[in-house]
């Protein structure tokens, strides 16, 4: 139970600052980003380093409170959010938020877990470094989110995801031991490999501090190009013709049905569509390279060519000029924001084998319009990692609540499919308290078992952000 006590030795460790109790300023920390999930809080507790993170811990952990870690709040499943109990405490990164080291000669960035990965991103610009993770919320989620969550991207194809980028955590444990794991070594055998049980666990396990992070070389060259597509068949195949050609240097594929850009063409602030007829899909591809003139252009253009040889792509464009890629990344990083303006968007972040994409959109496409006529699927992703957000709309003329009332029957069309083609029902967005229980159902028990023991192991009285990721 949280009492006037507890608040004043939190008070005590975090000072005035670093406590939040009235209710005006509470209410931002207590929904998420779209409005999806609210919860209420006992208090909000900010500190300003490991050591009043660890302290506060121990204090919650002693009078048997659950704390619930939050980074940047951008997270899609509810993680998060606290539940409606009122007992517990959020505990924000927020005031942590230090760029400790950056080592250019061993290609590592050592951040605290509040900071704002587009300022991870910029400072490893300064020294000209790249950090490739790149995500459509870069300007307000944080290191500490990102590697709860593992978070992808749009870059995973070249660089990997958050667990592939680091390489060292620094973590408060449940009890409030501190885990000095901030080590910058690309190789260290020495036993089971901790960090990954904490990265991905959406704060069940401990709370991240700080890390250190890969680097690589910056990018200094670049083309991009919007293709138009028949078929997700002939994404697909436009695809391996991208990747044959170009290898490493394809940093980014993601393709967009035309449902997704006609949503972004209506809410987006001045967006505009590229070709005088629609087409039903599209695919935004990038290439990167450390070289400055590394003849990108023409190299995209060849992979082009071939395409329109083998007729797999409809029509295309290369950029030409910093504000056509801004352009047309808009188009693509707007899809999430602007399908929010039609009403309930009812999400489903999968992976399937690349191989199997377009036989898993036609089978799935064809059970949801059989479910719900003049539904509209909003499939979007990053589909060189298999990834699709295969997101639902309520058809036009329909009503928010009896279309969100179907949520359920949706989903389960959508992951019994998935989990056919033997994807996964969470991707890169986690599991939360949105797919907690779902998860039981697609899950191999024994892993869950597993799964439930690590918990017990690290947290044995449940107070590491209870409600989330483990089935009830
Ligand atoms: P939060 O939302 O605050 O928290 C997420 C989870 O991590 C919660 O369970 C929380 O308890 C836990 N957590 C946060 N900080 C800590 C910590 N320090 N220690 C322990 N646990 C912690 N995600 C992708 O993977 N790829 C995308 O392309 C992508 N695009 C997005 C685009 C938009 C417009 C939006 C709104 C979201 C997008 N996301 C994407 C989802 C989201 O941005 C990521 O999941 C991000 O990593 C969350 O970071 P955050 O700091 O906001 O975390
Ligand atoms: C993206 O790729 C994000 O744009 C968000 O992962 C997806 O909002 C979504 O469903
Ligand atoms: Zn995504």
């Amino acid at each position: 139970m949280t009492s006037p006590e507890l608040l004043e030795r939190l008070r005590e460790v975090v000072g005035e600052e670093g406590l939040v109790t009235e209710p005006a300023q509470l209410d931002g920390y207590l929904s998420d980003w779209r409005g999806a999930y609210r919860g209420t809080a006992a208090a909000v507790v900010r500190p300003a380093s490991t050591e009043e993170v660890a302290a506060v811990v121990r204090i919650c952990s002693g009078d048997g409170v659950a704390v619930v870690p939050q980074g940047g709040n951008t997270g899609l499943c509810g993680g998060a959010v606290p539940d409606a109990s009122g007992r517990q405490v959020v505990l924000s990164l927020e005031r942590m938020r230090r760029v400790r080291a950056v080592d250019p000669v061993n290609q590592t960035i050592t951040v605290e877990a509040g900071v704002v990965l587009q300022a991870v991103q910029e400072a490893a610009a300064a020294q000209g470094c790249l950090f490739p993770l790149s995500l459509g919320s870069e300007g307000s989620c944080t290191i500490g989110g990102n590697l709860s969550t593992n978070a992808g991207g749009t870059a995973v194809l070249r660089y990997g995801t958050m667990r592939d980028l680091a390489l060292g955590l620094e973590v408060v444990l449940p009890d409030g031991r501190i885990w000095h794991g901030l080590r910058g070594l690309r190789k260290d055998n020495t036993g089971y490999d901790l960090k990954h049980l904490f990265i991905g666990a959406e704060g069940t396990l401990g709370v991240v501090t700080a890390a250190v992070l890969k680097l690589f070389p910056a990018v200094r060259s670049r083309a991009t190009a919007w293709v138009a597509l028949p078929s997700v068949r002939a994404a697909v195949e436009l695809f391996g013709i991208v990747r044959a050609l170009c290898g490493d240097r394809l940093t980014g594929f993601e393709l967009m049905s035309r449902q997704s850009v006609e949503f972004v063409l209506r809410h987006g602030a001045g967006a505009r569509d590229l070709f005088g007829a629609p087409h039903p899909w599209y695919v935004l591809v990038e290439l990167g390279d450390t070289l400055p003139e590394a003849g990108l252009g023409g190299l995209l253009e060849s992979a082009l060519a071939e395409a329109f040889e083998r007729e797999v792509a409809g029509d295309a464009v290369v950029a030409s000029g910093s504000a056509q890629v801004d352009a047309l990344w808009a188009l693509r990083e707007g899809i999430s924001e602007a399908q929010n303006f039609e009403g309930p968007s009812l999400k489903h972040d999968v992976t399937v084998p690349v191989s199997s994409i377009a036989d898993f959109v036609e089978r799935t496409d064809r059970a949801l319009r059989e479910a719900v006529p003049g539904i509209r699927i909003v499939v979007y992703g990053h589909i060189g990692d298999g990834n699709l957000h295969y997101n639902l709309s309520k058809p036009e003329d329909g009503d928010d609540d009896a279309f969100r009332r179907r949520a359920d029957e949706l989903g389960r069309i959508v992951y019994d499919s998935t989990s056919s083609f033997d994807g996964s029902i969470s991707a890169e967005h986690g599991l939360g308290q949105s797919k907690r229980e779902l998860v039981a159902d697609y899950k191999d028990a024994l892993e869950l078992d597993l799964m439930r023991g690590i918990k017990q192991l690290l947290d044995p009285r449940g107070l590491m952000n209870p409600g989330k990721v483990l089935p009830g």
